[in-house]
Parts: C-alpha cells; structure tokens; sequence
C-alpha cells in the first residue's frame, strides 16, 4: 500500500516533450504554479539543462526523462501531453514516438505554430487509436512561456476540460481572468494564433513606419524617439511593442558610437504565419491590405543589395531632388501628435482586418469564434497586448455580429477624430518620398470602405464589354449585358472632345 501510495504521488499531471526555449520555460512555469510535470527531449542534454533550472529556482515539481515509455508512464491518465517541437514533420515524428505508449482519453497538445489543417489532420489520425488532440496557440515568446503566456487551445474539448485548470494557471492573468479560452473545434486554435501573428506584423510595420516619418522627416534623434515611444505607451498606444520600441532606442552599441539600432541591418526575417494570413484572407475574399502590405514590406527589406542598387541609380539621375527627404522647419511637436493619431488610426484597421478573417473561416468551419473572448485573451502575455484590446472587446460585446471594427461607434467617433492628422501623415510621407505601406492601406481601406459608391461601376461596365459578365444597376433588379463596342460608335458620331 505505502509504496503504491509513494508512486500514485511520483506520478506527474501533465507532460512536455521538446524542450527548446519555448519547451523549457512553458515546463518550468507549469511546475512553478504547482503542477508535477514531466519532461522529455529527443536529446538529452536539454532534459538535463531543464533539470538544472529547476533546481536552481528551488526544486520545482519537474521530473526529467531520456526514454519516451518512461515519460508516458510517469504521467497520471487521462494523460495530456504538451509537445513544443518545430512545425512539421518533427511534430509527426514525436506524436509516433509518444503515441505507442499512450492510451485512450489520452491527449497530445501541440503549442507550436502549426499549420491548422496539420492539426486537423492529425486529430483523424490519432482517433483511430482514441486519443484526443489539440492545437494550441502559444504567445509570448520566451518570458510569456515563463512567466505567462497567452494561449488559444483548440481541438478537443474533452481534452480541454482535462487541462483547463493548469491552462488558467499557467496563461498571463489580466483584470478579467486568464489569457486562455477554449476557442473551438479542429485547427480553430492554430489558425487563431496565425491571425495574431499576421496582427502581429501589421503592428510592427505600422510602428516602424512611424519610426521611419518621425526620423526621416521629422529628423528627431534617437533619444527623441525614446522619449516619444515612452510617452505613447502612457495613453491610448500603450502596448508591449509600443513599450520594447521605447527601450530600443536607448540602447547604446557596443561596438562603436551612437545606438545599436543604427547598427542593425535593415532585412527583416520572417516564419511564415504572416505569409499564411494574406493568404488565407486572399482565400476567403477578405481585405487586408494592412497586412499584406507589411508582408510585402519584409519581402522588399529583403532585397537589400537591390535596393542598394537601385539607390545608386536613382541618385545618378537626380530623383531625390529638392522635393524629397526632410522637411525644413517642421513642427517636431505637431509631427509627433499626428503620427500618434496616425498609428492609432491605422491600428485600427488592421485589427479589423484580422478579426474579419477570422470571422470569415469561423463561418465557413462552422467553428464558432467569440471574437470579442479572442481579444480578450489577447490583453495579456502576448506580443500584440495592448490597453486597446480591451476596447475591442466592449465593441464585439456590444454588437457580437458587428460588420467591421471600424463602425463600432466609438470606433467610428475615434477614426474621424484622428483623420485629419493621419491624412496630413500619409500626405507629408508620400511627399517626402518615405513609403508608409501599411498607413496608407489602412487609409485607403477605411475610405473605401466607408463609401457608398465606388469606381466598381466603371470595372463592371469594362467586363461586360471585353467579357459578357454582365453587371446590376443601382435603379432595377436583374442582370444586364450590353453592346457597348456598337453603341459607343454610333455615339461616336456625335460626341464632342474635351474642353
Ligand atoms: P532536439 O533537441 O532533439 O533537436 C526545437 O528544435 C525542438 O524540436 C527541440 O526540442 C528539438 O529536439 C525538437 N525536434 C526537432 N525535430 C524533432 C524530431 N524530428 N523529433 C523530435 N524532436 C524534434
């Protein structure tokens, strides 16, 4: 009896297999909060480094393993298994490794940034022997695994309700509970965390190209700019990246003079989710030109020696006149308050691009996605976690079926507050020559969608003249073919030119 006592309490909660950095820190924060938790790596030094870090933060219920049989047994059934591996094949490799030992009711979760219909895929698969799966968005980067992360589990509810407790533990907590929710069936939890990810860019873009006015035009130096992030992050911008922006322009380099972000070459790098947004939206008919523009802005900072090129050539023929580049005598105050609205403005707009895709694949998944609960779990331990959401939150609160964000009414009242400024910033940028992609489509996407009529009447009128598509009109129902060619040249005759 005593002995099966001593193993019924060796016996871990959970489980977590792959222990890079995510790994690692989601493992020693789930055992902080007091749940046994058992560790696995395909190689082992990184079991051993686990087990040393939970030493040295004061023997943390951790029990590390080098066989996968002795890992599966050491955890207590119904078993939930976290495993954080690269996306892909690995993922498959280690459910193959794991699933021999495991029995039915038993769940893998995979927090890694997977592609849903892997996900989808894999929990046809793993049926067949009855276990259970699930996807999980995991936000944070490496201290939101440690000290809280923001996590969009889908799959399996069944499986969730084996692991709510800890997941509720674990999350990042803001004013009203965890960063956690059960977000749906199937890839729901992938493809929510995919969306973040594509938020994610458009923000950085959006911040960069502010960064980009304030330095190019405004000329204001990096101390300016420090001190410029540092206040926004005190009103309605404040947010982790607002908050990082800040901190970066105070950092000195090393090496030489001046600060180190002068020193980083300008190539952005990407792993694909953003990709996978424009994508995904360009598949579902959905708009979001804010942040496509900042996926094609990293493929174009790509292009550094190109662009080194094309700057030589330019140069040579005199492009960056007089007209371009720094404005003489600007209002640094004036400048900074505007690109603040501008932002924010912008902001706005991608995020409801985002949350209008993700509406979108609910509908079409059948998945039933609480988008004001998504923004929600978005205030807290991830990269987007801004003041902010909560706003968004009150506004699907209020209106669950709003069209878009943007017409939310105190959404709309906020927009035509700053769009005297974010105009006068789009303006003051393309005159300059400074591109600000990702501002300008979020200006172009608020006022085309804020207009009743559009240009669409002269695309449809060319459509059904080369193609016989045929178009509405405004003023009787049916559709309507029209023999332009022949009716233009009669009227040809009498037409007159301009004048
Ligand atoms: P490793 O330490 O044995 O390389 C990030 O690379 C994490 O994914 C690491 O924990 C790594 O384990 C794991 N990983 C990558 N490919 C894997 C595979 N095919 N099988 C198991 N784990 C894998």
């Amino acid at each position: 009896m005593e002995s099966a006592a001593a193993a019924a309490a060796a016996i871990s909660r959970i489980g977590l297999a792959g222990l890079a950095v995510m790994g690692q820190n989601l493992a020693l924060n789930i055992a902080e909060k007091g749940f046994p938790i058992s560790v696995y790596n395909r190689t082992a030094s990184r079991v051993d480094d686990t087990l040393h870090r939970a030493r040295e933060e004061g023997g943390l219920p951790l029990t590390g393993h080098y066989d996968p049989r002795d890992f599966v047994l050491s955890i207590r059934r119904p078993r939930s298994i976290i495993i954080l591996v690269k996306a892909g094949s690995p993922v498959d490799q280690t459910i193959a490794t794991l699933a021999r030992f495991l029995e039915p009711g038993d769940c893998i979760i995979d927090g890694g940034n997977e592609w849903y219909e892997n996900t989808e895929r894999r929990i046809a698969e793993v049926s067949a022997s009855g276990l259970l799966y699930i996807g999980m968005g995991v936000s944070g980067g490496e201290d939101g695994a440690r000290n809280g992360p923001s996590l969009m589990p889908g799959g399996s509810f069944q499986a969730y309700g084996n692991i709510q407790d800890v997941l509720a533990k674990v999350a990042a907590q803001v004013d009203d509970g965890p960063c956690v929710t059960y977000i749906g069936e199937g890839g729901s939890g992938n493809f929510v965390k995919m969306v973040h990810n594509g938020i994610e860019y458009g923000d950085m873009q959006l911040i960069a190209e502010a960064y980009d006015v304030l330095k190019n035009v405004g000329g204001l130096s990096n101390a300016e700019l420090a001190a410029t992030f540092a206040d926004w992050n005190r009103g309605e911008l404040e947010s982790f990246l607002i908050e990082i922006t800040a901190d970066i322009f105070g950092v000195r380099d090393e090496f030489g003079e001046g600060e180190l972000v002068d020193k980083i070459l300008d190539k952005t790098g990407m792993k694909g989710t953003g990709k996978w947004t424009v994508q995904q939206a360009a598949e579902l008919s959905i708009a979001a030109p804010t942040i496509a523009a900042s996926l094609d802005s990293r493929y174009l900072s790509g292009l550094k020696e190109e662009r080194e090129e094309a700057d030589r050539v330019f140069k040579e023929v005199g492009v960056l006149g007089e007209a371009l580049g720094r404005k003489r005598g600007i209002d640094k105050k004036a400048l900074v308050d505007d690109v603040r609205q501008a932002l924010y403005a912008s902001k706005i707009c991608s995020y409801a691009q985002g949350m209008n895709l993700l509406r979108a694949k609910s509908t079409e998944k059948g998945w039933n996605l609480n988008l004001g609960e998504l923004a929600r779990i978005w205030k807290g331990g991830c990269i987007i976690r801004a003041v902010f959401l909560d706003r968004i939150k009150k506004a699907y609160e209020r209106n669950p079926r709003l069209a878009n964000l943007m017409v939310d009414p105190e959404f709309a009242r906020e927009m035509v507050q700053r769009q005297a400024a974010w105009r006068r910033v789009v303006g003051l940028a393309i005159e300059a020559g400074i591109s600000t992609p990702g501002m300008s489509a979020s200006l172009a996407y608020f006022d085309t969608y804020r207009r009743a009529r559009l240009p669409a009447n002269l695309v449809q009128a060319q459509r059904d003249l080369f193609g016989a598509h045929t178009y509405e009109r405004v003023d009787r129902p049916g559709s309507f073919h029209t023999e332009w060619t022949k009716l233009a040249r009669e009227s040809k005759a009498g037409a007159g030119s301009l004048n």
